[in-house]
């Protein structure tokens, strides 16, 4: 019997929130000094995201963070994840600051505050700065002296309101999208580029460390990974190389460096020519706690035309789907935050889960999501059980708090609890925000 999670008793201190990022909601694109970012640039790009969607107005929280943050005091979300637009604070990437991209942090953080909410800030989810980009940026060994730099400014910013930092959110994702596959920014499909993004924003994580660890008293530094089970499509034999080779690439080539000090076999060989001597020792740096996200497994195929040789295959016929056909399986979550407990020996923080759908205000104006309401309640069960079983998990964030702009998918698929109508951006909280509302407060009863 699966676990109720609004009837299951809950550590004392957990802690419940939501996540966004900048280049998903912010919009205001090309206002206020913002500089570009490799997104904008995507964006332009004919055939990379549906419906030619862009995200330069999203959903307008640049102006409307006021509402949004007052929505998560109503919901009574403990903790928010943003994060920080590197081209709004950073033009170029690194030089000049402008100053109205820092205040507009600056009054986002006192507004969190304000209501009674814990800002937990992530430098960098995804929108790195178009000027950086033309000088290579991450296949650029300079890039972790930028990103240093720019950790720095941030820290002095903040440091004194936000005690909670993650460095990168997703290294595995937009490193391979970006490097590797060209489902994301900047779109190259090149091994080496590939090994070297990977390798330096591995290096740009310990610089950064370091950075948050000497300017900001007080500080919880964490990192924010994907981690899915792969499974071999139809589970043959011939697809079971293919799951092990985006096992080590997806899941462990990020936080074996950080947390374990080595890079996983398959990809240590290749990645030598890019290490020099004291790399991992800057790579692998104490931190204070593991961000998951997860969604579902990934079902792989062998495809001897792609950069790694894996591609995305397909779940099994009669596996639950979601309305966007992510498979649903709440097992695996509690499997992988167990594993993660043993493995790293971190508290874990679940930093992203969620649910991707269609939907509509009915004719009365109310947005009913069933759906996500069973998906969130599922896997939240899950994640007690997997405390029960021992994993060290201290809080979740739903992914997400709004509908956003969801990369190359546009805006066909909605994951937030609160519905936004991009014509009028009137938000709507939907039927699973009440729900996760009523589920807050029924774990903190005494
Ligand atoms: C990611 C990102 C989010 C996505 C979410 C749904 O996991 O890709 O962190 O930006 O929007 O995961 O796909």
């Amino acid at each position: 019997m699966a676990t109720d999670p609004t009837a299951a008793t809950w550590p004392r201190d957990f802690v419940w929130g939501s996540s966004t990022s900048s280049y998903q909601i912010e919009g205001a694109a090309r206002e206020d000094g913002r500089g570009l970012s490799i997104w904008d640039t995507r964006c332009l790009m004919k055939g990379k995201v549906a419906n030619g969607d862009t995200g330069d107005v999203a959903c307008d929280h640049y102006h409307r963070y006021r509402e949004d943050v007052a929505l998560m005091k109503e919901l009574g979300l403990q903790v928010y994840r943003f994060s920080v637009a590197w081209p709004r604070v950073l033009p170029r990437g690194r030089g000049v600051a402008n100053e109205a991209g820092l205040d507009f942090y600056d009054r986002l953080v006192d507004t969190v505050l304000e209501a009674g909410i814990e800002p937990w800030l992530c430098l960098y989810h995804w929108d790195l700065p178009q000027a950086l980009d033309d000088l290579g940026g991450w296949t650029n060994r300079d890039s972790a002296g930028w990103f240093a730099d720019y950790t720095a400014l941030v820290a002095k910013r903040y440091g004194d309101r936000v005690k909670c930092f993650a460095t990168f959110n997703e290294f595995a994702v937009f490193t391979m999208f970006g490097y590797a596959i060209d489902w994301g920014a900047p779109g190259i499909t090149d091994r080496a580029a590939h090994l070297k993004a990977i390798h330096h924003v591995n290096l740009a994580h310990g610089a950064s460390v370091d950075v948050l660890r000497s300017l900001v008293r007080g500080v919880s530094i964490g990192a924010v990974h994907n981690w899915q089970l792969t499974r071999a499509e139809g589970g043959k034999p011939e697809n079971e190389d293919a799951a092990e080779m985006l096992d080590q690439h997806w899941n462990r080539a990020f936080p074996d460096p950080q947390l374990l000090g080595v890079y996983p076999p398959l990809i240590a060989t290749a990645i030598e020519p890019y290490v020099q001597a004291g790399d991992m020792a800057r790579i692998c740096r104490p931190i204070d706690w593991f961000g998951l996200n997860h969604y579902g497994p990934i079902f792989v195929k062998a495809d001897p035309s792609a950069t790694w040789g894996f591609a995305w295959g397909g779940p099994p016929d009669d596996a639950p789907r979601s309305e966007i056909g992510w498979p649903i399986y709440p097992g695996d979550f509690r499997d992988v935050l167990i594993q993660l407990t043993q493995r790293y020996k971190l508290p874990v923080y679940v930093t992203e889960n969620g649910c991707g759908g269609d939907d509509k205000p009915g004719a009365d104006g109310k947005v009913d999501d069933p759906k996500r309401i069973a998906f969130l309640s599922a896997y939240i069960g899950a994640m007690h059980e997997a405390i029960e079983a021992g994993a060290d998990v201290r809080g979740y964030l739903v992914w997400s708090l709004l509908d956003n702009f969801e990369w190359g998918s546009g805006y066909t698929q909605r994951f937030g609890i609160v519905h936004v109508d991009y014509e009028t951006q009137k938000r709507t909280p939907k039927s699973s925000a009440r729900w996760f509302a009523d589920l807050i407060t029924a774990t903190r009863v005494p």
